[in-house]
């Protein structure tokens, strides 16, 4: 039997907290036959909830669910942690500033990427899903300087769900014959979904597609305003479409992307595509054996260019915010 593999879970009992610690402990998140201990970091008023899911956690006697911890010090929740998904995160209320919407964040990832560092165990993988995802992976990534910078990642798994099923409504066709698409630099409005190197039933989508107009006018805006479009119709942000991207995001970074295909992820950059080193950025990936590497060589035309360098561009901007703000 293998040895459970220890998951923290912020913001645990949060709506995509909710969607989400079912799955994990079903099997969903690392594989049907890996047990999980599972760990819940709240604050404080969030501690009573996560026992009320708790409780339901242990009615569904899921036979892989080895144990549960609820604490409100991120040190006992990183302890020994083998995978941590950071949802807790400071939203953002009517009339903050950006300023201090990354303050408030950075007071939250920066101490816990701290804790990762000092407590988690040495094969962390660490998934951020509270936004502005990027920039508080890139906080907590600093404050983890013994931690190996690329196990520190921010979540467009959901965007790039979103663009699958969007393209395949598009072209008639499923999810599943859809390809290599790619979600480039920031969750967050200015992000973009890439189908110029997408494949549709084996034909190249942009051909199959052949109207810039609707990508630049319908495809683009639909995916990067679907978070809105969610709130606006079900009055609540997304939870369980967040959840599962985030459950996909593991699996796939821990189990592999098919042969002939590949995933999106927001990982530190290593310079590739003109993106600036050390940036946490959404890029086309590959994963083996647990690590990833960047799909190298995609030609990137003049209309993937302007977008990419834009959404880039808000990331330094975030990036030097979080920098005067002192918390990277
Ligand atoms: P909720 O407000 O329902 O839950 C957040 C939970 O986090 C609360 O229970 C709160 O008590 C807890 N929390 C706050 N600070 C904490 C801390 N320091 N330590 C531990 N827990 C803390 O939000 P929910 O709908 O679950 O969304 C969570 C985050 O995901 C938000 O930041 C949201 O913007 C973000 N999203 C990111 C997405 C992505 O694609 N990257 C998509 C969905 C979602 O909007």
């Amino acid at each position: 039997t293998r040895t459970p593999v220890n998951v923290t879970v912020t913001g645990a009992a949060g709506q995509i907290g909710y969607a989400l610690l079912f799955r994990i402990a079903s099997g969903h998140l690392l594989g049907s036959d890996v047990p999980v201990n599972l760990r819940l970091l709240e604050i404080p008023q969030g501690l009573k909830a996560a026992e009320g899911t708790a409780m339901e956690l242990d009615d569904c006697a899921f036979p892989l669910l080895r144990g549960i911890e609820i604490t409100d010090d991120p040190n006992v929740a990183f302890a020994g942690a083998n995978v941590a998904l950071l949802v807790g995160a400071r939203p953002r209320t009517a009339g903050m500033e950006r300023g201090d919407l990354l303050s408030a964040n950075g007071g939250i990832f920066k101490p816990q990427g701290k804790a990762i560092n000092d407590n988690a165990a040495d094969d962390i993988k660490v998934l951020v899903v509270g936004n502005p995802a990027n920039t508080n992976a890139l906080i907590a990534q600093a404050a983890a300087p013994d931690v190996p910078a690329e196990r520190f990642t921010a979540m467009t798994r959901l965007d790039h769900n979103r663009a699958l099923s969007q393209l395949a409504k598009k072209t008639g066709t499923t999810v599943s014959d859809i390809k290599r698409l790619t979600i480039w630099g920031n969750h967050s409005a200015t992000q973009y979904p890439d189908i110029f190197h997408a494949e549709v039933s084996g034909k190249n989508a942009a051909e199959v597609v052949n109207d810039e107009q609707w990508l630049a006018d319908t495809f683009i805006p639909t995916v990067a305003k679907r978070g809105a479009a969610i709130i606006e119709a079900r009055g609540a942000s997304s939870a369980a479409s967040a959840a599962n991207a985030a459950i996909d995001h593991v699996h796939t970074w821990v189990n592999g992307t098919a042969a002939g295909d590949w995933t999106s992820m927001g990982i530190v950059s290593d310079g590739s595509y003109g993106v600036p080193a050390g940036l946490i950025s959404s890029f086309p990936v590959t994963t083996k054996d647990g690590a990833f590497e960047i799909v190298q060589g995609l030609d990137i035309n003049e209309f993937s260019r302007a977008r990419i360098d834009a959404s880039v561009k808000e990331l330094e901007e975030e990036r030097d915010a979080v920098r005067a703000l002192g918390l990277i």
